[in-house]
């Protein structure tokens, strides 16, 4: 018998994590990496004091009941739409994200992601492979400018800035925004951003990257009406959560216009990808790897980590998305 806490790792993440968190708990990890359907993690939870979880498993208030012995859900992603944090805080739970070390990768990606799409990279790529390359030509895969064009940016966070500033300082792009809230004026000056409401937003933006949390409010912020009002040539990058994007009226503006391209990381109802979607040439698609670096893998995973192990020790969690917990709980 041991009176170590119990935890689940649901999936695999480095050995070298979990060798860490077996120095604190009894560990139940994932080495094959199985996707565990509702039930079975359910299931798997029984008697677990803490969970290391990733977007792909949905922590809500029917699987707490079924565990209310489980102080702690980790998620090793800064998103935390797979949790349901009211229903956590209700029951003393501590949810926990990963923010910060994810930022500047994933605005690199967004950023390459938007270049991608602008300059036809995967598309022309796949050109050359299948070997229809014969002749130069002047209109060959002709895309559109990131340099000195005008950088669009729904929802202007961390990653959102850091996006906004690889723009601004290394393309000098004139950077517009929509936030549910305005940045200071001297952060404004330094990404040489200009706060605009969303319908200027579609307007005047050439290059609209999404990185905003998903929620009931953003599903679908950009439906067949936002995309049919945006600039005809845009392209509109998406790195933040699939279900912002209404991916049916993507594939059709792909089609119809007026946007001349996209790039996609996230899917409604990833990993599957819509068919249309599948079907257009002028969207480069790739496969939820935003934050995908080994360093910032790895930094996630330490900081999903970090939280369990306070957590469960009684500290405070360096990210704890509900510290309500903490004042809630007896002295
Ligand atoms: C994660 C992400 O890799 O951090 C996020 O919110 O979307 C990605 O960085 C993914 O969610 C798996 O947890």
């Amino acid at each position: 018998m041991t009176d170590r806490p119990s935890i689940l790792i649901a999936r695999a993440i480095f050995p070298e994590v979990v060798a860490r968190l077996r120095g604190h708990f009894e560990v139940e990890d994932n080495p094959g990496d199985q996707i565990h359907g509702r039930a079975e993690l359910i299931a798997r939870l029984h008697g677990k004091r803490g969970v290391i979880a990733t977007g792909s498993e949905r922590i809500d208030a029917e699987l707490l009941d079924a565990n209310p012995q489980l102080r702690a859900v980790c998620n090793m992603a800064v998103g935390y739409n797979n949790i349901d944090v009211p229903a956590c805080t209700a029951r003393g739970v501590m949810a926990t994200n990963t923010p910060d070390v994810l930022t500047e990768t994933t605005a690199d990606f967004g950023f390459a992601l938007m270049m991608a799409a602008a300059r036809r990279i995967t598309e022309s790529e796949r050109f050359l492979r299948r070997g229809e390359w014969q002749r130069w030509a002047y209109d060959m895969f002709m895309g559109c400018d990131v340099h000195g064009a005008t950088l669009g940016i729904l929802g202007m966070g961390r990653i959102g800035q850091a996006i906004a500033r690889r723009g601004a300082l290394g393309f000098g792009m004139p950077v517009i925004y929509h936030n549910r809230s305005r940045l200071p004026a001297e952060t404004e000056a330094a990404l040489n951003a200009r706060y605009v409401d969303k319908a200027t937003l579609l307007r005047e933006a050439d290059h609209l990257v999404l990185v905003l949390p998903y929620s009931a409010e953003s599903h679908h912020a950009i439906g067949a009406a936002e995309l049919a009002q945006m600039k005809p040539g845009a392209t509109l990058t998406n790195v933040a959560r699939g279900g912002i994007v209404d991916d049916a009226a993507l594939a059709a503006a792909l089609r119809d216009g007026p946007i001349a391209a996209a790039g996609l990381d996230v899917f409604e109802g990833e990993p599957q990808v819509h068919p249309a979607l599948l079907e257009r040439p002028n969207v480069v698609l790739t496969p939820h790897i935003g934050s995908g670096s080994l360093r910032t893998r790895r930094a996630m995973a330490d900081l999903a980590a970090d939280n369990l192990i306070a957590a469960l020790s009684g500290a405070r969690p360096p990210s704890l998305i509900n510290p309500e917990v903490l004042a809630a709980r007896p002295a």
